[in-house]
């Protein structure tokens, strides 16, 4: 782990290269995308690894990298530094835990008090509130954390979600519904998905579910094929929700223990090739 005044440089550092970017990053680049970390170091170190030995330049987080895990600090602090070396081939992407609430009651803010770091936290939420929430990887994918905004009845258009500005704070409703929606496959069987225009997400009430036809019109008026996203645990490390919705994670973490680390290439001649760590927990 790196010193307190030195994590406290780099955040300054940081946060002077997140300013610059945009809620919506746009990517003409095949890049290797990556899920949900929470705290699991081997994940981080193993998802640069591959994309060294892929050839690719360019890496994408789709947030979540603290709470539950056992290495959260220095997960941050690692996509901090890897930011720092490298900030047009490092995404970092904005996910439901990197916000005060959450991380106050899933571990992060603990593992700061235990690191006696704690008074870092202001300087960490702020630099929350400058990640961007949505990739445009054109011509292939959208990627989020969650998923496509939704608003009474409409799927929410990329270039309203382009106008979020940067430093948005949580509470803008399109940026945290990029943080938190689902795919309603997720909640529901087959047989059993709501009729109704707007699903309400079971878990959490501001959140939506978005269908596989709100998802079509979505990618097909931006030139996509896919929505690749992370959000949703899953011990087989990815799952297709329907042809156009990849979801993929890649903790396994003390708290996700056995789960296979998964992480997505984006070559542009096929559909996203699935990669998995071989390390075991
Ligand atoms: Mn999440």
């Amino acid at each position: 782990m790196i010193s307190k005044s030195h994590f406290l440089e780099n955040i300054h550092e940081v946060s002077t290269v997140l300013k610059k970017e945009k809620a919506v990053i746009i990517e003409d680049n095949e890049l290797l995308a990556c899920g949900d970390l929470h705290g699991d170091l081997q994940s981080l170190n193993y998802a640069f690894k591959l994309r060294d030995e892929l050839g690719i330049k360019k890496i994408a987080f789709l947030g979540d990298f603290i709470d539950r895990g056992s290495h959260q600090i220095e997960v941050l602090q690692s996509l901090i530094e890897r930011k720092i070396q490298e900030p047009n081939n490092v995404i970092l992407i904005r996910g439901n835990h990197e916000e005060t609430t959450i991380c106050s009651n899933y571990g992060f803010l603990t593992e700061l008090k235990k690191a006696k770091m704690e008074d870092l936290f202001p300087e960490i939420e702020q630099l929350f509130g400058e990640l961007p929430v949505f990739l445009h990887l054109k011509n292939y994918a959208v990627m989020a954390h969650g998923g496509i905004p939704l608003e009474k009845n409409r799927v929410v258009q990329l270039d309203e979600i382009k106008k979020i500005p940067g430093n948005i704070g949580y509470d803008h409703s399109y940026s945290m519904e990029c943080m938190w929606n689902d795919p309603v496959e997720a909640w529901y069987s087959p047989d059993q998905l709501p009729q109704d225009p707007i699903i309400i997400s079971p878990r959490y009430s501001l959140a939506n579910c978005f269908t596989k036809s709100q998802v079509k019109e979505f990618t097909e008026d931006w030139g996509v094929k896919f929505l690749i996203r992370a959000h949703v645990s899953l011990p087989e490390g990815y799952k297709w929700y329907n042809d156009r919705v990849l979801s993929i994670f890649s903790s396994a973490s003390s708290f996700y223990k056995g789960f296979n680390r998964t992480y997505a290439e984006c070559r542009f001649d096929t559909p996203p090739i699935i990669h998995q760590n071989p390390g075991k927990t």
